[in-house]
């Protein structure tokens, strides 16, 4: 079963996506997500100047032996450039093999460890009102598990805040937008978001939270220690996780749950807050983390530790990473939950799929591989467009964690 043609398809129906094409001799095509939000050509041109040829003739049934080829083949190991490219050959070779054989790719994971899988969704809103009427609206979708993230009095612009009527996109064309930040402001406002969820909503909705790097240690302990009394199901990236010995110091201090890791790429960013119990939910996932191979050890690891997987799941992946997450999402042993924010209508067209939400759950649906397509004359119609992430600054100006 050798590879005859490899391609990298860039569109951006919406926002940008990065999608490897990978056929094999019968004419099975299998599909990898190689999207990088704000880097995406960097990955394209890792694909289209040093992967593909490497891998065309390659037997495409030697799913692990490639990803140590192209792992320390590179001599030049981990980052998210080299770590995304390799996921997309990864997950393509996947879907080719299931396609093979023709099954639904959670069938050669280990089969299904549960019927459907919990997903959560974002609500939003320019101040705590809003935030409420976003988080009511989800509850009438359906969800069980609901993030919260809210504009803070005093900040002009914070993250996870959806403009208007559309749903949250961060990238924006040309240059970087900016956010402001004060700690004091935000500490003194999330606990009381919660506690008006909790009195308004009750206390069966899962809440989630996202702090997304921004705290230091301490003031992450001091937010988990506020928080305790309205049971979060997690708080997200209380303090940015390179340093892994500072989560000692939250979980010295607080019950909140703590899920990390949607920015790591290889099981040694996580190896420590793993074997040291530091974390109780993993957020890597398929596209950032080395693909279906590599996420599976992590998942396996964290296992042993009683840590459960929470991928990312944020519009920035594309749908290909969509169904390979609910796959493995189905059938991993230790599965928390699933992130879940719904693509724009052109996104769904050009990425045609089997996956499914109904009553706050998904499923990757049975159709062989994947179950996820792409339309490629549609994607010619929605070329790239250069656009960056937001940064952030304090008050003082200051550049700050985003
Ligand atoms: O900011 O995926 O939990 N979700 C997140 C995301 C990230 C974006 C960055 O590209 O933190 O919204
Ligand atoms: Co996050």
């Amino acid at each position: 079963m050798k590879i005859v043609d490899a391609k990298v398809i860039v569109c951006c129906p919406g926002r940008n996506f990065v999608t490897l094409k990978l056929t094999v001799e019968d004419g099975i095509y299998g599909l990898g997500d190689a999207t990088l939000n704000g880097r995406e050509l960097a990955v394209a041109s890792y694909l289209d100047d040093h992967v593909i040829p490497l891998l065309i003739g390659r037997d495409a049934r030697r799913i692990e032996d490639t990803w140590h080829y192209l792992y320390k083949g590179a001599y030049w190991r981990r980052g998210p450039v080299t770590m995304t490219a390799i996921s997309a050959v990864d997950t393509a070779l996947w879907d080719i093999r299931a396609k093979s054989l023709n099954v639904p790719l959670y069938q050669l994971l280990g089969g299904a460890s549960r019927d459907k899988v919990l997903v959560y969704g974002h609500a939003s809103g320019s101040d705590m009102e809003k935030t409420l009427g976003s988080f009511g609206h989800f509850l009438n979708l359906g969800y069980r598990a609901i993030r919260a993230q809210s504009g803070v009095p005093g900040l002009k612009a914070t993250y996870g805040i959806g403009h208007g009527e559309t749903t949250y996109e961060p990238a924006v064309r040309d240059a970087p937008p900016e956010d402001h930040w004060s700690t004091e402001h935000y500490l003194r406002f999330v606990p009381q978001l919660f506690e008006r969820l909790r009195t308004e909503f009750g206390p069966e909705v899962h809440l989630l939270h996202d702090a997304h790097h921004r705290l230091t240690p301490i003031e992450a302990a001091r937010l988990g220690r506020d928080l305790e009394p309205f049971r979060l199901f997690w708080l997200e990236d209380p303090t940015a996780a390179e340093l892994q010995p500072a989560l000692r110091l939250i979980r010295q201090h607080t019950t909140t749950p703590i899920a990390i890791g949607e920015v790591f790429n290889t099981i040694f960013d996580c190896q420590q807050l793993i074997e040291e119990q530091l974390i109780d939910f993993i957020r890597s996932t398929v596209v950032h983390a080395g693909g279906i191979t590599h996420l599976r050890k992590i998942a396996h690891l964290a296992e042993a530790y009683q840590v459960r997987t929470g991928c990312h799941g944020a519009t920035d992946l594309s749908p290909v990473t969509m169904g390979a997450a609910l796959h493995f999402d189905l059938s991993v042993h230790n599965f928390g939950i699933q992130e879940y924010m719904p693509h724009t209508e052109e996104t769904d067209r050009v990425y045609p799929h089997a996956y499914n939400f109904r009553d706050g759950f998904m499923h990757p649906g049975e159709a062989p591989g994947l179950g996820v397509q792409i339309d490629e004359a549609l994607a010619a119609k929605f070329p790239y467009q250069r656009a960056y992430l937001p940064i952030n600054r304090k008050l003082d100006g200051t550049l700050h964690s985003w």
